[in-house]
């Protein structure tokens, strides 16, 4: 089975470093789960600077480029691919704003980050970066789509 995201129904999320340290991967994967996403693939991983600066890339020359790149190698994130209808903009309506001080209430980063900088999570920003971004993480073996999904019909 190849993986392509043609129809746009998963996003990939990561639980930045802050937010596993202060112990919120189950509150976080709670509320993903609780708002209709379903659990494509999974893991407790570090990214080295390299690694972090690579995701990142798209960010190099910015002025948050290097601080962001320090802190997410910091300490071990959850990256997850999930899945639900239109994912990536239902997933970052749920994430909120990347400030969480203008974070609508009842988003995740109004209720966990605790900066701009640490803002939590992370969340995919269009289709071919989701797909980019899964692929990043992990592989084929490591994504499972039980049939009552119907994940075959996005392919
Ligand atoms: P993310 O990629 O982490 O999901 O966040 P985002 O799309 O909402 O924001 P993006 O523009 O992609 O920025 C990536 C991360 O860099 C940090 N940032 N700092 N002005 C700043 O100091 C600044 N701007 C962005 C944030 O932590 C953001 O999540
Ligand atoms: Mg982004």
């Amino acid at each position: 089975t190849k993986f392509v995201n043609m129809a746009g129904n998963t996003t990939l999320t990561m639980i930045k470093p802050g937010a596993v340290r202060r112990n919120l991967i189950g509150p976080i994967l709670g509320m993903i789960t609780e708002h209709g996403f379903k659990v494509e693939a999974l893991k407790l991983t570090k990214l080295s600077a390299r690694q972090a600066a690579k995701f990142y890339e798209v960010h190099r020359g910015k002025p948050f480029y290097d601080g962001l790149v320090n802190y997410m190698s910091s300490g071990p994130i959850v990256a997850a691919i999930i899945r639900k209808d239109n994912a990536v903009a239902e997933f970052r309506e749920l994430i909120g704003n990347t400030d969480p001080e203008k974070a609508s209430e009842g988003t995740i980063r109004k209720l966990f980050a605790e900066s701009l900088s640490h803002n939590a999570v992370h969340g995919s920003d269009s289709d071919e970066n989701a797909a980019k971004e899964a692929a990043f993480f992990f592989s084929e073996t490591e994504r499972f789509c039980p049939e009552e999904w119907h994940c075959d019909e996005d392919m």
